[in-house]
């Protein structure tokens, strides 16, 4: 049951395919006789130091992976240098996570129905230092994910959504959780008074349109992170890196880009990079990691990665993270 969940998309996996299918069909250019004795892949995002430009994608439920789950995921994050972000949907609590290590967090929002309890989150997020608020805006309802209909997929007996006080067992599914509690009737307009929660950086999650990343821009976004939810919300949406270079086109620089959604090698984070993107985030991979060795397993895997870029960077002739143009890469349809 947890490893369909993980693993699933919404509807016939079109877009949950085509994510991982949109890096296999496009192709890197290098560029030869270029010093790459030093690579430094680190870089700089809304204020904090990363040492290579991949975030832990926020993910529910990360107990049913691992008895550690969330507090893992943090740690391995932060051994990594990089930063965690944290679901609504956690199994520990926000504080409890923060407690767990003191580098750079963002934290990931579901918008509930009950303002009150919004703003609770925010507050909390921000008084346990949480550097961002990252709004979710692809989920006003669940998308439909077949394995997980069948299973009548709902958190176990014995763990919770912490942070929203919701035990397992109490018969909800997933999808049912969603409909009851999560906000559907959400608005550009409602950002302002989100923006007015606390004083930290707004990054909207799950932007595919150009349209909607200049106005996300508007509504004072200090980021956005184009995503298809891992292709589990609406399929038919186009993988993440087709959708990507019309939002850098539409965004033009004026706040950082980031992606998520089929990235599994250092070659992939190098093509999202050479599009525009200042990062990207990984999903399941780490789910995987943290599945089999706990915090170890999720940073192995976060190390993997950042080896895997350093070397395909310098394979492409890229010392930096700011040699990496957009001429190296070739997307095909
Ligand atoms: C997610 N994702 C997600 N996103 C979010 O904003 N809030 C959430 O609670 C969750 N929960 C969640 C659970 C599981 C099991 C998965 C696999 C994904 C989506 C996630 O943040 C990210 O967008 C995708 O997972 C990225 O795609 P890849 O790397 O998994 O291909
Ligand atoms: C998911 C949610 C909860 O993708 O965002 O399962």
């Amino acid at each position: 049951m947890a490893y369909d969940y993980f693993r699933s998309g919404a509807d016939d996996e079109r877009t949950l395919r085509e994510n991982e299918r949109a890096f296999r069909r496009s192709r890197l250019w290098p560029r030869m006789l270029v010093d790459v004795a030093r690579c430094e892949t680190g870089i700089e995002l809304l204020g904090s130091r990363l040492a290579f430009p991949v975030l832990t994608a926020p993910m529910a439920y990360q107990k049913l992976a691992h008895p550690d789950g969330e507090v893992a995921m943090a740690r391995a994050a932060a051994a990594a240098g990089t930063i965690a972000v944290v679901a609504t949907l956690a199994t520990t609590s926000l504080e409890e996570i923060a407690a767990a290590t003191p580098a750079p967090k963002w934290f990931q929002l579901y918008a509930q129905r009950d303002r009150g309890v919004t703003r609770t989150l925010v507050e909390r997020a921000a008084a346990a230092g949480y550097q961002a608020i990252m709004l979710t805006v692809d989920a006003p309802v669940l998308g439909r994910r077949l394995a997980d209909v069948r299973n009548g997929f709902g958190l176990p007996p014995g763990l919770a959504m912490e942070n929203l006080r919701v035990a397992g067992g109490e018969g909800l599914t997933l999808a049912q959780h969603v409909l009851s509690r999560h906000d559907a009737s959400m608005e550009w307009r409602d950002l302002e008074w989100l923006r007015g929660l606390a004083p930290v950086p707004l990054v909207l999650k799950g932007v595919l349109r150009r349209d909607d990343a200049v106005r996300a821009i508007a509504c004072g976004a200090a980021a956005i992170l184009v995503s298809n939810h891992g292709g589990r919300q609406l399929d038919g949406t186009p993988a993440s890196l087709d959708a990507l270079p019309g939002v850098i086109e539409a965004v033009a620089g004026r706040v950082p880009v980031l992606m998520d959604g089929g990235v599994r090698s250092g070659g992939d984070v190098l093509k999202a990079l050479a599009l525009g993107a200042t990062a990207v985030l990984v999903g399941r991979p780490l789910l995987w990691g943290l599945a089999v060795g706990g915090e170890e397993g999720a940073l192995r895997v976060l190390a993997l990665l950042r080896g895997d870029l350093e070397r395909a960077m310098q394979l492409a002739g890229c010392a930096t993270i700011g040699a990496v143009t957009r001429d190296l890469v070739e997307l095909r349809a």
